[in-house]
């Protein structure tokens, strides 16, 4: 079996924490060793840089910052679970990955997509997921979800319009990839949703 490293991506409560379980329990079911985690974080290391970029105590923290931090975050991560885990021969399923810094950084924030591609380039190479799977819906149903889950973080407090700009870069890159990137529309009910990423979970192995 060759190794796959998965992504899930979408913005703020799109369900993708929600849907990685549906593709964990379905590879497991085939037999696969499934490692899951998450970016920002996934090491101790990149998890105490998650902490610096969600609290919104840090409100003074300069886009540039941001974007560095999350490189930082990743190349920790890539060294210490990713590679690892890929080269074992395991599948890797993470929360969020470079195509975020893409949609947060680039779309939200406005900084260059030729930088953040330098970045890419710098601290993953050629490592790639061969599978993103997009959680697309609409900014305000993905914030009362957010909300429901109580306080919120220093992205979640950006306005609609930053979140608008995130959806649509995310929905560019999906168009400029498709082979890579599937749209699940996140909008359905939860077993809507989840029937979707079944249908997908198919054509994985
Ligand atoms: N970030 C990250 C960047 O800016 N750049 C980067 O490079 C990277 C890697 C943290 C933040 O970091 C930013 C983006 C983020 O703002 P995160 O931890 O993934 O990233 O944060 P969130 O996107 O905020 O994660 P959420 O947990 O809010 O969203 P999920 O994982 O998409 O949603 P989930 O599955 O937890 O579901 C949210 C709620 O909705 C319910 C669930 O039960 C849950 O209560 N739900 C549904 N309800 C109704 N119908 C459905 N279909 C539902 N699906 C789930």
């Amino acid at each position: 079996m060759t190794a796959r490293f998965i992504t899930f991506e979408g913005s703020e409560g799109a369900g993708k924490t929600t849907q990685l379980n549906t593709v964990k329990a379905f590879l497991e079911s085939q037999g696969q060793t499934v490692v899951v985690t998450r970016e920002p974080g996934g090491t101790p290391l990149a998890e105490r840089i998650r902490d610096l970029l969600l609290d919104s105590a840090n409100e003074t923290m300069c886009d540039d910052t941001e974007l560095l931090l999350m490189f930082a975050a990743r190349a920790q991560h890539i060294a210490e679970v990713i590679q690892p885990a890929l080269d074992r021969g395991d599948w890797v399923l993470s929360d969020r990955f470079t195509d975020a810094s893409f949609a947060y950084q680039g779309g939200g924030r406005g900084l260059s997509a030729q930088r953040i591609a330098q970045l890419a380039e710098f601290v993953q190479g050629e490592l790639q997921p061969q599978v993103t799977l997009l959680f697309d819906l609409p900014i305000e149903v993905g914030m009362e979800r957010a909300r429901a889950r109580g306080c919120l973080d220093r992205f979640e407090r950006s306005g609609t319009e930053f979140f608008e700009r995130v959806r649509q870069a995310y929905l560019a890159q999906a168009q400029a990839e498709p082979m890579r990137i599937k749209v699940i529309d996140a909008a359905q009910d939860l077993d809507s949703v989840t029937a979707q990423v079944e249908a997908l979970c198919q054509s994985l192995i």
